[in-house]
This record gives structure tokens, C-alpha cells and sequence, in this order.
């Protein structure tokens, strides 16, 4: 076989040497550190999405974001054909081939072309976009020099958010089945279905067409703009935080939103107004505003995924369809939302890890899969069969004309999802078609449940590996004395949880705890963090007490 890739990669390889001494991990979502330490590991990538392609035979993702991370950082997240997030088995091999020393980096690329069997004389394609980060242009023509030493073919669609570039991956591969594989045929696609969607409303009706976007000064912000034009006034949007003045992820965005429990920098909350902000690649999205007793609202992942799932719920049943409907969320999840979803609104809930690929994973289970994370990831996936049962009903005559317009609308809200990822843009319409069809204000949407109050700590360890869990994450196996220690710990609150995880994507331990009263929340969550430090090697001062 024809063997002049082998230079072509290696001489390319040349020029985007590795840094001698450094580690990198795979995390929850890709490689991501200091955008300065990046440039092998993009190279490295770039082959990696190349090999992929070869070997499932489709066209593959490759996306340049740290997503919420500060400006200075940037990472790469790798597509599957379907729009997936990469497969577990070859997490390994980007990590063994990111971590190769220059030397040992063309054994690991046959390593990997004969452990998986590919066939080099394959054609391949990589799709490629990038995020607003100042150091990634330079980062995707890394991606661009190993795709082109290996002859591959590629699309470099520029900045888009990280949804779009999911979706256009399965536009590509299911030969534009999913969608028109443009940035114009996503705006297109989820405009036509909203506009479908708006129903006719008169008399007393809380629901306003009006929304606040934060772009955490990152792509959703310029993109939603472009969305406004399509949108032709269904939905009046005001973008803040636009990346004209601020940085990106700076005091604004969701994870900023959700962590810190307050309105993002750059947005005047005025009572009465909708709210959302988006993090940094607008693949996360919550909801926010200021309530009539002039306090701040969070509508995070848990709230937009009880209303999807409510409303899907309230659909199917309407057109008397035998679907089943599940929701997928994580320990995160505040107990009163798992709680509502299971006694109030008879859904049943499983719990999967962190991270969008295990929840997906899970989704699977159902025919239709609602999942969210607390922090505002999430999508809700369709089964096949669920596909097709909506699709019959919808041209079905037989049926009654009330009928017949839920499954039109369902088929209309299958069109307004992004199934590949969750997505900030496509999430952001849904929750106002639904609003708009139940004619909710925040307030009304807000009234469902009452978050129990909650709060997440950090703690600095030698090792973060030394936390090991089970349970979805729920219970830790290690450090010995631990998971004992909190159980001691939550036995001393009233409708207490907590529990502990290793960050997939900083070096850190997470500590989680809800109970009751903000005060007990916040004195469980300390005395759970002070346990990390002692049991599982903490490094600096303990964690302080709550002020
Ligand atoms: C990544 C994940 C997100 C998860 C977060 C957890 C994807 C696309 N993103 O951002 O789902 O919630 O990591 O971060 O999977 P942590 O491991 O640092 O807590
Ligand atoms: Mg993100």
C-alpha cells in the first residue's frame, strides 16, 4: 500500500512540536488548558479526526472552544458522524497520541491504524469551526496543516458556536436528511419551525415575545443576531454582553449565572423582563430574572428541563400516543426538581455522570429522551420509532383535528431541537414556544417548584484522582472515611444531600450539598469541603468557613 502519508504527517508533525514536559488529559469534553500549550494537541487532533474519518467512513467534527473557561484558555472537542461527542474507546487513543513524544508520534498513528483496522487509501473529511478566542485561528490552522499532510478533505466553516458545528456534521452525513449543511440552513431550519409553532393568543396572556440574551462576549452573541433576521419579529431579542467591550466569560455567561446565583455584569435586570445568558461556545443556556419581591431568579437546566419535559409529556398524551417519555439528569440536579418530575409529573428521572456524552448516552433509553444538566446543557433525542410514530400521526386523517395539530406540533418541536448536542440558540426558542403555548410569564414557569437552596465549593488536592466514585457520582469509594464521614455530615441538615467529584476539566475537587435553609446548605457544603482536605490530600489552608 501506498505509504507517503507516513512523511507527509511526519514532516508536518515537525512543526507543531510538543511540549516536552506536558501532560494532557481528556476531559469531560476534549483537551482544554492555556491556549498557548495547545498546538501539538490540535495537530494531534487534526490526524485523529482524519483517522476517525477513515474509519467510520463519514465526515467528522472538529471544534476549537474552552467553551466557559477563561479567554486565555482553548480547548478541542471532537464529532462523531451522527453528531455525537467523540466515542469512549477513542478518548484513549487522542490521549496517548496528544501525549506522544515528537519522536514516538508516527508509532502511535500506526499503533492506532492497525489496532482499529483502517484502511488509509479511505477518503476522509473534517469539518472544522472555532469559537471567538484571539488564540484560535492559529489553533484551527493546526487542525487545517494535519488534515491537509494527510490529504484529507475539510470545510473550515470559520466562528460558529459549538451546536452549529454538531449540526452541521449530521447535515453532511445524512446527505442534508438532518438539516442544510450551512450556517444559513440551521438559521432557516429552527426559524421556520418557531414560526410554525406561534399560535394564535388573545386576551389575558402573560407570555411576552421578548427576551434579554447574554452572550458571555463570545460567539452566541453574534450569532443570535444573525438568528434575529430570520426570525422576521417572531421574537424581539436585545443581545448584552456582546464581546464589543467586556471578555469573554468575564463576570457574565451561564456558568457565572449558575455558580454565582447573580445577574451576569452588563445587564440592567429590571423587574418584568426576561433574561437568558449562554456560556462561552452557547452550548449552555439558563434563564434568569427579578421576581416581584425584587430578588434574582435562576431558571437553570433542571427548570427548562421539567418544562420540555411537562409539555412533551402533555403532547403525546393528547394524541394518545404509547411513547415513553424519560428525563436524564445528573447529582446536580436540586431535589426538588428530580422530586417534581417524579411525583408531579409522573416522568420517570434516571441519573447519569457529569458531562453531555453520558447523559446522551442514557437518553438512548428512552423513545423520548429529555436531559439537562443543573448548569444548562441539554437537549432532548427522539428515538427512531418515536420518529416515525409522531411523523404517522401527524398525516394520519383518521385522527380528530385537535389530534392531528399536536403531532403537527410535535413534528414542528422535532425541527426547533437540536437532538445532536444541547445548544443555547435552539434550546432558548423551545422554552418561548412553550411559554408562548402556555402563556407564562417567568413568574408563572418559576411557580412549578422552589429550588432547594444550594451551593458548590472547590477544594485544592495533591492528586484529584484519589476521589473515586460510584452511583453516577453520588457516592465516593475513595478516600477510605469519606463517603462515611459525609454521610455523618448530611445526617446533621433537614432535606440534605451531598456529594464530591474530581473536575474533569480543572484541577480541582467539586464539593455539592442542598438543604433546607441557605445557612445549612452553605455550612454542609464547607464541612464536606474541609473533610476533602483532610482525607484526600488537600493542599493550602483549609477551606473557610461560610461568612
Ligand atoms: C464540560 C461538559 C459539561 C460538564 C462540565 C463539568 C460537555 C460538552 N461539557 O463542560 O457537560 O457539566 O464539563 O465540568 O460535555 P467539571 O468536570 O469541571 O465539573
Ligand atoms: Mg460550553
Amino acid at each position: 500500500m501506498d505509504s507517503s502519508w507516513k512523511k507527509s504527517v511526519c514532516q508536518a508533525a515537525a512543526q507543531h512540536q510538543k511540549h516536552k514536559d506536558e501532560t494532557y488529559t481528556y476531559g469531560t469534553a476534549g483537551f482544554r488548558t492555556k491556549a498557548d500549550l495547545l498546538d501539538s494537541v490540535m495537530f494531534r487532533c487534526g490526524v485523529l479526526a482524519v483517522l476517525r474519518s477513515k474509519k467510520t467512513k463519514s465526515a467528522i467534527g472538529v471544534m476549537i472552544t474552552a467553551s466557559h473557561n477563561p479567554q486565555c484558555d482553548n480547548g478541542v472537542k471532537i464529532v462523531e458522524p451522527m453528531g455525537e461527542m467523540l466515542i469512549q474507546d477513542w478518548e484513549a487513543y487522542a490521549t496517548k497520541l496528544a501525549n506522544a513524544s515528537n519522536e514516538g508520534f508516527q508509532d502511535v498513528v500506526d499503533e492506532i491504524v492497525n489496532a482499529c483496522n483502517i484502511d488509509m487509501s479511505v477518503s476522509a473529511r473534517v469539518i472544522v469551526a472555532r469559537d471567538t478566542r484571539p488564540s484560535s485561528p492559529k489553533l484551527a490552522s493546526a487542525v487545517v496543516d494535519a488534515i491537509r499532510s494527510l490529504n484529507a478533505d475539510y470545510t473550515d466553516y470559520g466562528i460558529l458556536t459549538t451546536p452549529q458545528l454538531h449540526y452541521l456534521v449530521r447535515c453532511v452525513n445524512t446527505n442534508g436528511e438532518y438539516g442544510q449543511a450551512t450556517e444559513e440552513g440551521y438559521y432557516k431550519k429552527l426559524s421556520k419551525a418557531f414560526a410554525q409553532l406561534k399560535l394564535e393568543t388573545s386576551g389575558d396572556n402573560a407570555y411576552v415575545p421578548e427576551i434579554n440574551v447574554d452572550g458571555a462576549n463570545g460567539v452566541g452573541a453574534l450569532k443570535v443576531l444573525q438568528l434575529q433576521e430570520e426570525l422576521k419579529g417572531a421574537l424581539d431579542m436585545t443581545v448584552f454582553n456582546d464581546g464589543s467591550v467586556g471578555k469573554l466569560n468575564e463576570q457574565c455567561g451561564a456558568d457565572y449565572v449558575k455558580v454565582q446565583q447573580k445577574a451576569p455584569a452588563g445587564v440592567k435586570l429590571e423587574e418584568g423582563n426576561k433574561f437568558c445568558s449562554f456560556d462561552g461556545d452557547a452550548d449552555r443556556i439558563v434563564y434568569f430574572f427579578k421576581a416581584q419581591d425584587g430578588n434574582f431568579r435562576l431558571m437553570d437546566g433542571d427548570k427548562i428541563a421539567t418544562l420540555i419535559a411537562g409539555y412533551l409529556k402533555e403532547l403525546i398524551a393528547s394524541i394518545g400516543l404509547n411513547l415513553q417519555l424519560g428525563l436524564v439528569q445528573t447529582a446536580y440536579a436540586n431535589g426538588s426538581s428530580t422530586l417534581y418530575a417524579s411525583n408531579e409529573m409522573k416522568v420517570p428521572v434516571a441519573c447519569a455522570k457529569t458531562g453531555v456524552k453520558h447523559l446522551h448516552h442514557k437518553a438512548c433509553e428512552f423513545d423520548i429522551g429529555v436531559y439537562f444538566e443543573a448548569n444548562g446543557h441539554g437537549t432532548v433525542i427522539f428515538s427512531k420509532n418515536a420518529t416515525n410514530v409522531i411523523k404517522t400521526a401527524s398525516e394520519d386523517t383518521s385522527l380528530t383535528e385537535d389530534k392531528k395539530q399536536a403531532a403537527v406540533r410535535l413534528m414542528n418541536i422535532m425541527d426547533l431541537i437540536n437532538q445532536t448536542v444541547g445548544d443555547a440558540i435552539s434550546d432558548m426558542l423551545l422554552v418561548e414556544a412553550i411559554l408562548q403555548a402556555r402563556q407564562w410569564s417567568l413568574e408563572n414557569w418559576n411557580s412549578a417548584y422552589k429550588d432547594l437552596p444550594n451551593r458548590q465549593l472547590k477544594v485544592k488536592v495533591k492528586d484529584r484522582t484519589a476521589i473515586q466514585t460510584t452511583d453516577a457520582e453520588r457516592q465516593a469509594t475513595a478516600p477510605s472515611g469519606l463517603q462515611t464521614a459525609i454521610n455523618q455530615l448530611v445526617s446533621k441538615y433537614n432535606k440534605s444531600r451531598s456529594f464530591v467529584r474530581p473536575s474533569g476539566t480543572e484541577d480541582v475537587v467539586r464539593v455539592y450539598a442542598e438543604a433546607d435553609t441557605q445557612t445549612s446548605a452553605d455550612l454542609l457544603a464547607y464541612d464536606v469541603a474541609v473533610k476533602v482536605h483532610e482525607l484526600a490530600g488537600g493542599v493550602g489552608d483549609p477551606p473557610s468557613p461560610p461568612s
